[in-house]
């Protein structure tokens, strides 16, 4: 069997998506997710002008040969752009591995260790009372785990809050705007939103925040200390991820569980943290993490030590992806929770997907592979439209993480 031709689809339906499309000799094709959210074109370049070049020819049954190609073969490994690429290959190859057998993904991955998955969604508003409201909507729509962000009085931007009240998306078309921001203002009033939320709805719902990389250590330490009250699922990315060290500073302060790496790439971004016991979930993604093959090993690797996955999942995560984690996340022991934002309506004009939300949890139905396909012709309509991640400054001006 081999791989005769691969290309790259970019389509827009109301935000950028990347799709790596794999065929081979035997009619069947593999989708894979390569989007990298405002790098999207970095990793359409990638893929073109030096990966799919090298794939043709081969065959699509090696997916440990192939992943180590594209990995262990290059001279200069790891990184955002080209681990993208490297995980909507090996996406695509489990697709079509799965599609070859006539089964399922997770049947590949070791089978059911569960019917359904736990999700968590998205609360936000601009300040308390509308953060609350939405709380109550979220946990009406039968959601048993909830991420807060709220609008911080004194802080003209906040990390997760809409601006509009309909969903959550980061990026803005053209060139990234700018952002401001004051750590203190954020820790003197995150506490005082958990503690509303447990008043208003009570101890039999998860929750989780995401502190978006704004702390240091010690202030990371403050925080999680001082939530501590309010048993969070989760406090995420406390610190920034480069700071592996931080984390040690944090969990000899504080019981929160912590969840990171939606921005690392490789597992030796995780053996520290995994092997000390400084976090308790995995944040990575298949899409930016190396595919599954990859991330097989990492969720093996956090099982010994009872570290769980918790799979980033916003919506600049294609429907190939979200699709892809549910078959990971129904088949591997240590499965924690997966994000959910569910997408835009109009990506559905494009993605034709095979799974279900129903009162908390997403399932997967029996289609080979991933299971999800793209309407080419539908996504013509919806041409790739320049959009940015902001950048973030102090209110005195300094550079700061977003
Ligand atoms: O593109 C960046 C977003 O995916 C990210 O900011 C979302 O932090 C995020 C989350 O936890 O969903
Ligand atoms: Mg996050």
């Amino acid at each position: 069997m081999k791989i005769t031709n691969a290309k790259v689809i970019v389509c827009s339906p109301g935000r950028n998506f990347v799709t790596l499309k794999i065929y081979t000799d035997q009619g069947v094709y593999g989708l894979g997710d390569a989007t990298l959210n405002g790098m999207e074109k970095a990793v359409v370049s990638y893929l073109e002008d030096y990966c799919i070049p090298s794939l043709i020819g081969k065959d699509p049954r090696n997916t440990e040969d192939i992943w180590q190609y594209f990995y262990r073969g290059v001279y200069w490994r790891r990184g955002a752009v080209s681990m993208t690429a490297v995980s909507a290959i090996d996406m695509a190859l489990w697709d079509i591995k799965g599609k070859m057998l006539n089964t399922p993904l997770y049947n590949l991955l070791g089978g059911k260790s569960r019917e359904k998955v736990m999700v968590y969604c998205h609360a936000n508003g601009k300040d308390l009372s509308e953060t609350m409201e939405k709380v109550g909507s979220e946990i009406n729509k039968g959601f048993k785990a909830v991420r807060v962000q709220s609008g911080v009085p004194g802080i003209e931007h906040t990390y997760g809050v809409s601006k509009d009240s309909k969903f959550y998306e980061p990026a803005h078309k053209g060139l990234p705007h700018e952002e401001s921001w004051e750590t203190s203002k954020y820790l003197n009033f995150v506490p005082t939103l958990f503690k509303k939320v447990r008043e208003l709805y009570g101890d039999n719902i998860h929750l989780l925040h995401d502190a978006h990389h704004r702390c240091s250590p010690i202030e990371a330490s403050r925080l999680a200390q001082e939530l501590e009250p309010y048993h969070l699922f989760w406090l995420e990315d406390p610190v920034s991820g480069e700071l592996q060290e931080g984390l040690r500073l944090i969990r000899q302060h504080s019981t929160t569980p912590i969840a990171i790496g939606e921005v690392f790439n490789s597992i030796y971004d995780y053996t520290t943290l995994i092997t000390e016991q400084l976090i308790d979930y995995i944040r990575m993604p298949l899409v930016h993490g190396g595919g599954i093959t990859h991330l097989l090993k990492v969720a093996a690797m956090a099982s010994v030590y009872q570290i769980n996955t918790g799979f980033h999942g916003a919506t600049d995560l294609s429907p190939v992806n979200l699709a892809a984690a549910i078959h990971f996340n129904t088949a591997v022991n240590n499965f924690g929770i997966q994000e959910y934002m569910p997408h835009q309506e109009i990506v559905n004009e494009v993605f034709k997907t095979n799974y279900r939300f129903d009162d908390g949890f997403l399932t997967i139905d029996d289609s080979p592979g991933i299971g999800v396909d793209i309407d080419e012709k539908a996504a013509l309509k919806f041409p790739y439209s320049m959009a940015r991640l902001p950048v973030n400054r102090k209110t005195d001006g300094t550079m700061f993480n977003w």
